[in-house]
């Protein structure tokens, strides 16, 4: 996870400083990408303590469509409490777009599940594209998240809101676009999110993994995480763990928590920060 911490670096020494959205302000960088070999173990950041059970959760929430938070919540995960209704909607964020994306006629797009029926038939095609960037379902960015989920809208703009899959050398690789980018928070997460999600849908197509290629737009640091960083960049990696994944199921929708086991992960200990919504 070298990538990383020189990530951090690098938008410490060239970063800009900058309002944002959230009054937090930031110093950020526009443009930037990390390759992570998945055949060198899982990229679950080491140089500080992350939790690998939110994230599997959250990424099997969305490969069942759902877009709100009580599954979430029934399971202990809090990190899309903030942008929820009182009912716990966050209207049509990720789970909806990337499997139930809506056509003018009403009928839906399951853009994961074309995804593999395409790796499977046609693995050179250069159209293996999710997108979770729905210009027409966008929050506006002057009301507050539960009042853009009211009138129909997502909470939060999609984050990671494109990838696409590539297949050489019987390895599937995958890049992501990620238009806005929490470098200390969100970052690490939306890395091992990803990469869980390669070597799913490997065991679903029979390739092997290959590359995860994460490609950032505003990414930043927020002003309150970094000394937060700093930290981080005193610490040195340690190896990277391995993920098990304890059975094959009959599809990419039918995986369930239990599945996923993550091996020999050291960590050097977690850092505190807050998250700015
Ligand atoms: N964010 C992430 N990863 C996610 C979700 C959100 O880093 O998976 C961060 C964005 O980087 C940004 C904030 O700091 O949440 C969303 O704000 P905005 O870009 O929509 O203004």
């Amino acid at each position: 996870m070298r990538a990383y911490l020189d990530l951090l670096q690098h938008i410490l020494d060239n970063g800009t400083d900058k309002g944002d959205r959230t009054g937090t302000g930031t110093r950020s960088v526009f443009g930037y990408q990390m390759r992570f070999d998945l055949q060198e173990g899982f990229p679950l950041l080491t140089t500080k303590k992350l939790h690998l059970r939110s994230i599997i959760h959250e990424l099997l929430w969305f490969l069942s469509g759902d877009t709100n938070i009580k599954y979430l919540k029934d399971n202990g995960v809090r990190i899309w409490d903030e942008w929820a209704t009182e009912e716990g909607d966050l209207g049509p964020l990720y789970g909806k777009q990337w499997v139930a994306w809506e056509k003018p006629n009403g009928e839906t797009i399951n853009q994961i599940a074309e995804v593999i029926e395409t790796l499977k038939n046609n693995p050179n095609s250069r159209r293996m594209i999710v997108s979770a960037w729905n210009p027409a379902d966008l929050p506006d960015e002057s009301i507050s998240p539960q009042e853009n989920v009211k009138q129909g809208r997502m909470a939060l703009a999609t984050c990671h809101a494109f990838f696409q899959f590539y297949v050489a050398n019987n390895r599937l690789s995958c890049q992501l676009y990620q238009r806005s980018a929490d470098t200390f928070l969100g970052v690490p997460f939306n890395i091992a999110s990803y990469s869980l999600l390669v070597h799913m849908i490997a065991q679903q197509t029979g390739y092997e993994v290959g590359d995860f290629i994460w490609t950032g737009g505003d990414v930043h640091l927020y002003n309150n995480t970094i000394e937060q960083a700093k930290i981080q960049l005193q610490r040195e990696p340690l190896p990277l763990p391995k993920l098990k994944i304890g059975r094959k199921p009959e599809s990419i929708f039918d995986y369930r928590f239990e599945d996923f086991e993550i091996v020999d992960y050291q960590s050097h200990p977690h850092i505190k920060a807050e998250v700015s919504v």
